[in-house]
């Protein structure tokens, strides 16, 4: 693969991750590639369906990482791990990896930041520990449920003042499906409804310093692959940090 940072202005995305929270990065793979990724991710939305998540509308998958080798590819491409690597540090890993479905109907949103912010307490620390990666599996639509975003929340470092309205200001990412959103973890976003008569998947991981605990269990993950890379290793967190005891 050709060096990532020679088709790709990073500094100019990291600007924009700075001073907005976020940047759509357009056609990182094809549209053929993310068909691919969607057709082998459907194939596990069908299997895991349940009455709830009919009922929701939106469904989650996760443990891609070991269910099909094209969701390691992608968790472990070039550009994302470059852009990570530069603004995370060089010994970024991954914290979860996983996808979300809003199916046609679904009708909410539901305003957050990512972990580790929500597992504490505002006012949260400044400073990049933690970013997310959003992979379009689907083009984003105003109409099909394109992630709202509000510019510039990651400098308020505190959770967003409503859930479950929408927030004056925001906008909605929309693109062509093999595109990447890439966003601060402290920036507010949300799902949105889905208007359309057609599901609309994306991956999303999130990556982070490795002094920070991962939101998955992602070395029981790495267990079950067989003979990772020692970047898929290093990912999934097998040269992270554990606690042990002063003294022994
Ligand atoms: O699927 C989306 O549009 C966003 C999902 C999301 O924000 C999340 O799962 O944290």
């Amino acid at each position: 693969m050709a060096d990532p940072n020679l088709e790709h202005d990073l500094a100019a995305i990291i600007a924009q991750i700075d001073e907005c929270g976020y940047s759509v990065i357009p056609a990182v793979i094809t549209p053929e590639k993310a068909d691919e990724a969607r057709t082998v991710l459907e194939t596990f939305l069908a299997a895991e369906a349940t009455e709830d998540t009919r009922a929701a509308k939106t469904q989650r998958v996760g443990r891609i990482a070991v269910k099909h080798p094209i969701f390691l590819e992608l968790m472990t491409h070039p550009l994302i791990l470059a852009l990570w690597q530069r603004y995370l540090g060089e010994d970024v890993i991954c914290s979860t990896w996983s996808a979300n479905t809003v199916y046609p109907g679904h009708d909410k949103v539901g305003w957050h930041a990512d972990f580790p912010y929500w597992s504490i307490k505002p006012p949260w620390p400044m400073g990049n520990f933690a970013c997310q990666t959003l992979w379009l599996l689907d083009d984003f639509s105003v109409e099909n449920g394109g992630t709202g975003v509000m510019p510039g929340s990651h400098h308020k470092l505190v959770p967003p003042p409503v859930k479950n309205e929408w927030i004056d200001g925001a906008e909605i990412m929309t693109g062509v499906r093999g595109s990447v959103v890439v966003m601060h973890g402290a920036c507010w976003h949300t799902a949105r409804p889905n208007q359309t008569q057609q599901a609309r998947s994306a991956l999303l991981g999130m990556y982070m310093r490795p002094c920070l605990i991962t939101q998955e269990d992602m070395r029981a993950q790495l267990a079950e692959l067989k003979e990772p890379s020692p970047l898929v290793q290093h990912l999934m967190g097998a040269n992270q940090w554990r606690p042990t005891t002063v003294g022994g």
